[in-house]
């Protein structure tokens, strides 16, 4: 037996069930001393700890910060899952690399850069509900530097889409939903001329700097937002902060909050008080209460203005229609939160030890009768703080943010000078408990938190400051997202998670039953469009087409190779376009692609065509690979192209490439090819001895099994047609690649024997 099948054969003993030595061992207490664990400790990893091969209940997706990137990570174990490339390439997925996902960062370009924007500071990811509720099928998250959106898809977790704000130069409340995922809104923070690459002196500043919201509208049935649907409302230069929308009795409207309602504009270096002092000299700023489903019928009604071919309702047609109404809010406020039944608006104020919680039913009774304290400079009128307060309650120093638990009236506020997290209920407004968190909390989030039905059970601390909490890696600390368990009255501390990526500003999570990801793409699927990809080739028709100076190939993948493996048809100059589909239906059969010196990265998974294009401007030899490691002979799924000099002509000295085989080599082969079929067959017998076909994971295995299988008969008629013309070396070639589908089947069918024993699969026979 050659090595490979001892070791097949080696495997398979093994997986019959070898007993093996009696090692001491510890036990817990031992573990417990040597470790210097606690009960405590020891209760908080019973909480956490997800034991292998089971899953968490709680899918989180955090906001990537500075990376541009949402991070998908599991509650209670905190494992991370997956980062996915959303405003900023992401060298593993290909984004950025393949020419689909490029046209995704191109299409999402600002209006006012020039250079590809290839940073994000993105902030806020939100979930897409049916009625108020967290449905799994999309998320959106912000870009603040740069003012976009994007849209994410939950079955692929891939970015489909980014949308780049016509008007604004800066934006900070986005991304948050209607209750059917109607909009998808988007705040400005920092005012400035609506109209792109305008310029405005600052003394201007007050009639000609503005705020804005957006209001996306997202199109459910083709999952993207729809542009040239979506509008914005005009806003005042007040620095608009966060958003939230209004849900159950206030569904329809939405309500952001702001700071710097003075428009204060700073200048140090002009011997001018910061920004800071300015943009605080007053007691209160507004909260802004908008109606957008009577925004909508105004905008149908075409009483907008169009600003870089994007619709606007101005501030005077807005306070006409009676759409627009400021309330005054404590100083410099941060967090706008509505409650899950829609009756209670929560704002919090940096600069206040107070919540306040405003009530609907008093906003709207104070609209209904026109009863106003005044107007502010753009004759919006103002609803007086006591007509529109339920109450005002005293949680401590720096109340930032607020979630909701499952427990009627109990909310969450992080705060952030006292870097704690406070329990409350906001209907008796009194605080219930409060725990330390290290350090500086700025957004916190509980299971669902921003739906109509919040889950509970568990609560992230995302804190700003790590301070020493994690081993030190330099003056740059880890970012740090802390588990709390809230499933009791009393809050505990359950796990500290350090993620090397910032800054997450805030996450979301949902229910994992939730989630309903696919597990491969229709064949010749472009990922980011949803649709057939013009590159897409079956098996066996594969091509190199070569017009004037532009080279198309239509390759596939399958393990372990690639077709084409030569590309020789390039000269220099010309512009390569290679497409690839990864053939496979197995479950995580990824297939990566890069050609060396030219920046292309594709990640190709099953049924996935891929593009990538470069123009081959240096003479040479170029080996690609493919870049996962998917199989045994995942190192040798490689090609060459070569690119020829302009008007290259052979030199004629004969050369040589390879070995040459003879009849004993191809014997040889033969003989490990019966051996190895062996092999297999005992695999066969024993799946086919248990009830497999209960098991769906060992059904898609087996059927992948026989796919690789199947491909030997082919193979052998070329082998057998060499054989007869005595050509020895192609018939050891075709007998090797026989046995290469063997060693596929075998892997194959071993994955399934050791899952079927690992999750008891019975006897039948
Ligand atoms: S907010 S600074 Cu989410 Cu607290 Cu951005
Ligand atoms: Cu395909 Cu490695």
């Amino acid at each position: 037996m050659s090595t490979r099948i001892k070791r097949l054969a080696l495997l398979i003993a093994l997986g019959a069930g070898m007993t093996g030595p009696n090692w001491a061992s510890e036990d817990l207490k031992d573990v417990l001393k040597r470790r210097g664990l606690s009960q405590q400790d020891l209760l908080a990893a019973a909480k956490t700890y997800v034991p292998t091969g089971k899953r968490d209940e709680f899918i989180a997706l955090s906001s990537g910060g500075h990376a541009g990137q949402v991070i998908v990570y599991g509650i209670p174990s905190m494992r991370i899952l997956k980062y996915i490339g959303v405003f900023t390439p992401e060298p593993w997925q290909g984004y950025g690399y393949d020419e689909e996902s490029k046209k995704i960062l191109r299409d999402g370009q600002p209006p006012n850069a020039k250079e590809p924007i290839l940073w994000g500071d993105s902030h806020h990811p939100a979930m897409s509900e049916t009625n108020g509720k967290y449905d799994g099928q999309y998320l959106f998250i912000n870009d603040k530097a740069n003012p976009r959106i994007a849209v994410i898809d939950l079955r692929d977790f891939e970015t489909k889409q980014i949308v780049a704000n016509p008007i604004f130069k800066s934006e900070h409340g986005g991304a948050f939903v209607t209750p059917n995922t109607e909009y998808v809104m988007e705040a400005t923070q920092y005012a400035a001329p609506l109209e792109p690459n305008k310029y405005v002196p600052l003394e201007r500043f007050n009639d000609e700097y503005r705020g804005g919201m957006t209001y996306w509208k997202f199109d459910r049935k083709k999952g993207r937002i729809d542009p040239k649907a979506s509008f914005s409302m005009e806003l005042p230069p007040y620095s608009q902060d966060l958003a939230d929308a209004g849900k159950g009795p206030s569904d329809g409207w939405s309500f952001v909050n702001s700071f710097c309602s003075e428009r204060y504009v700073g200048g140090i270096e002009r011997g001018r008080p910061p920004f800071e002092a300015g943009c605080s000299a007053r007691d209160t700023d507004y909260l802004h209460v908008m109606n957008w489903k009577k925004a909508e019928q105004i905008v149908a009604a075409g009483k907008t203005k169009t600003i870089n071919g994007h619709k606007v309702i101005p501030m005077d047609v807005a306070v006409k229609e009676g759409i627009l109404f400021l309330i005054p809010e404590p100083k410099s406020p941060h967090g706008v939160d509505v409650t899950p039944d829609g009756t209670k608006i929560i704002v919090a104020g940096k600069l206040d030890t107070h919540v306040s919680v405003y009530s609907f039913d008093k906003i709207q009774a104070a609209i209904k009768a026109g009863k106003f304290e005044g107007k502010d400079p753009y004759g919006i009128p103002i609803i007086s703080m006591k007509d529109a307060l339920d109450k005002q309650v005293q949680l401590g120093l720096g109340p930032l943010h607020t979630q909701f638990d499952s427990k009627k009236c109990v909310a969450y506020t992080s705060l952030y000078v006292d870097s704690q997290v406070a329990k409350w209920d906001f209907c008796a407004g009194k605080v219930l408990d409060k725990i330390s968190v290290h350090y500086n909390i700025g957004h916190l989030m509980t299971m669902e938190g921003d739906s109509n039905s919040p889950k509970g059970q568990y609560l992230v601390a995302l804190n700003k400051l790590a301070i020493d909490r994690f081993n030190p890696v330099g003056p740059l600390h880890p970012q740090t997202h802390q588990l709390i368990d809230i499933s009791n009255d009393k809050m505990t501390l359950i796990y500290d998670m350090p993620i090397g990526l910032g800054e997450p500003h805030y996450a979301v999570a949902i229910d994992a039953d939730n989630l309903k990801p696919g597990i491969r793409y229709k064949m010749g699927t472009d990922s980011r469009s949803d649709s057939p990809h013009p590159g897409a080739v079956k098996a066996g028709s594969e091509k190199t087409v070569k017009k004037g100076n532009k080279v198309e190939v239509f390759g596939t993948l399958i393990r372990s190779h690639i077709v084409p493996e030569i590309i020789d048809n390039v000269e220099v100059g010309d512009e390569v376009t290679i497409h690839l589909t990864n053939l496979e239906r197995a479950q995580d059969e990824t297939h990566g692609f890069t050609v060396g010196g030219y920046n292309v990265h594709a990640s190709v998974e099953p049924g996935k065509t891929v593009s990538v294009k470069f123009k081959a401007d240096r003479a040479g030899v170029y080996p690609y690979y493919c870049t996962e490691f998917c199989s045994a002979l995942h190192l040798e799924m490689q090609g060459y192209m070569l690119v020829k000099p302009k008007g290259y002509k052979d030199s004629g000295v004969a050369g040589k490439a390879g070995t040459t085989y003879t009849k004993a080599d191809f014997d040889k082969q033969y003989k490990t090819n019966i051996e190895t079929q062996a092999v297999i067959d005992s695999v066969v017998a024993y799946i086919t001895s248990v009830n497999y076909k209960s098991f769906p994971e060992a059904v898609a295995m087996v059927e992948d099994a026989f796919d690789q299988a199947g491909k030997i008969t082919e193979v052998k008629v070329k082998m057998d047609a060499a054989v007869k013309a005595g050509d020895w070396n192609n018939a050891t070639l075709w007998a090797g690649q026989w046995w290469q589908y063997q060693v596929k089947t075998a892997d194959l069918g071993l994955r399934a024997k050791t899952y079927l024993e690992q999750n008891g699969a019975k006897k039948v026979k």
